[in-house]
């Protein structure tokens, strides 16, 4: 899926990555060489035009993103480019009783009944009561597939061989699934080979008696711009409120998965990468940026990002533990914090000179939930000048935080410790800044 993508952005993040001056030059290159990507991928001319319009516009007043260099910075927004054309996540319509439904349509075996299933199996394994059901009267066959797939996966099918009439069908199918108990129900519909009139027609009497929750287009993306074309018609003449694109692990270019959102204006709800039923998966804009890219490219330059966002937190925090400034309030975000940063002697530690004289502050880790949940009882107040907390506060911050008075004093003991320590590393004048962070 999206080879062809991400081999030549692949290239052309390399290139950014090596290059040492990132001059005109390079940056046209750069985009000229995702340009032809683009194209050849099979792309949107017109979404292509406006993608590099917005990145070059972008990269005009850009300044090198903390933590990244210069070429790092132009490939994120090249990344956030990507997913804004991509779009943003569009999760299906809430399951309901009477229930949710959702009506697939689209042309001939572009997988309309294959995707019925997987969509019934994926949401059946979310834990909804799910049924299927057909309004294709002019072949029987198709009906059987739906209601055989249906079994395997041990969902309720409604059809009905005898009724020749798709609105009546249609009719029986909602008077029969009434009462059944569903969350979701899945409409699978008549494909053509080409869009007639006649076939417009029956969809849009289908949906005026069924008023789904969701019309989802399924469209082949083997059949690139085709495809997008066809689903034009099918939004103008029908409404679509979303798209599931099929076969991407065929021989697509995966350049449709790049248009449909901008060209239709719907998002792409589901992908199907392969014939079995569970080849079947959520669209998720950013993975598929992310694919496109280089995945590990891009978590990288993102977990580089935030540990630079880290660092300046725990720079003001040193700052403040230098100063004395230190509160309950700062010991809380601390707490929180430590996931990422390690434990709170750390932040000490990072003075040079204070290491060893640290260890009777240690922290017990099992103590944290204990402490963050009195901290959290406190009022701001309480917080800034824990010199006001007297006895009947004491009480009340322990019942609130499912304590002991014992614990509260510990805390604020700890604490006062703490602050005693920073005054007199201040008066020593061992502090200087900038310290070196050890991560
Ligand atoms: N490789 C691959 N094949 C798929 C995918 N989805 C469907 N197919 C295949 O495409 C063919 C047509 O699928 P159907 O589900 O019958 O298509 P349809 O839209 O219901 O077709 P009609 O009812 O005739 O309009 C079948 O051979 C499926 O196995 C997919 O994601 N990947
Ligand atoms: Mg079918």
């Amino acid at each position: 899926m999206f080879e062809l993508l991400t081999e030549k952005f692949s290239n052309v993040v390399e290139k950014l990555k090596r290059a040492k001056k990132l001059d005109e030059k390079t940056i046209d290159e750069a985009l000229k060489d995702i340009r032809k990507a683009l194209l050849e991928a099979d792309v949107n001319v017109e979404v292509v035009q406006q993608f590099l319009k917005d990145v070059k516009e972008k990269l005009k007043g850009q300044e090198v993103i903390k933590g990244l260099n210069a070429g790092e910075t132009v490939i994120k927004l090249i990344y956030d480019e990507l997913l804004k054309i991509l779009g943003e996540e569009a999760p299906l319509a809430k399951a309901q009783k009477p229930p949710t439904i959702i009506m697939l349509v689209g042309l001939q075996g572009t997988g309309k009944t294959t995707t019925a299933g997987k969509l019934a199996k994926y949401l059946k394994s979310k834990g909804y009561t799910v049924g299927v059901a057909s309004t294709d009267v002019r072949r029987p066959a198709a009906a059987k597939q739906l209601c055989t797939l249906a079994q395997k996966i041990d969902v309720p099918c409604f059809i009905d061989e005898n009724e020749k009439d798709a609105i009546k069908l249609t009719e029986k199918i909602l008077q029969q699934t009434k009462d059944a108990g569903l969350s979701y129900l899945i409409l699978d519909t008549a494909g053509r080979l080409h869009i007639d009139e006649e076939l417009m027609d029956e969809l849009v009497k289908i949906k005026e008696k069924v008023q789904p929750h969701e019309v989802l287009y399924v469209a082949d993306a083997m059949q690139g711009q085709d495809a997008i074309n066809t689903a034009k018609e099918y939004h103008d003449r029908v409404g679509l409120t979303g798209v599931i694109l099929t076969k991407l692990d065929g021989d697509a270019k995966g350049g449709i998965a790049l248009s449909v959102r901008k060209v239709l204006g719907v998002p792409i709800k589901f992908i199907g990468t392969g014939e079995k039923i569970e080849d079947f998966e959520v669209f998720h804009p950013d993975r598929i940026a992310q694919r496109i890219l280089g995945l590990g490219d891009i978590q990288s330059l993102i977990e580089k990002m935030e540990k630079a966002i880290d660092e300046d937190k725990a720079q003001e925090m040193a700052k403040r533990v230098m100063n004395a400034e230190f509160t309950l309030e700062d010991l809380k975000e601390q707490l929180q914090m430590i996931k990422n940063l390690g434990p709170l002697e750390n932040i000490l530690k990072m003075i040079p000179g204070v290491g060893s004289k640290i260890k009777d502050l240690k922290v017990d880790e099992k103590q944290f939930v204990k402490i963050e949940a009195i901290i959290n009882s406190m009022t701001p107040e309480e917080r800034r000048n824990p010199h006001i907390i007297n006895g009947s506060r004491k009480r009340r911050i322990a019942r609130g935080s499912g304590t002991t008075i014992m614990d509260v004093n510990k805390l604020l003991k700890q604490y006062k410790e703490m602050k005693k320590m920073m005054k007199k590393m201040k008066k020593s004048g061992k502090m200087k800044l900038p310290f070196n962070f050890p991560y």
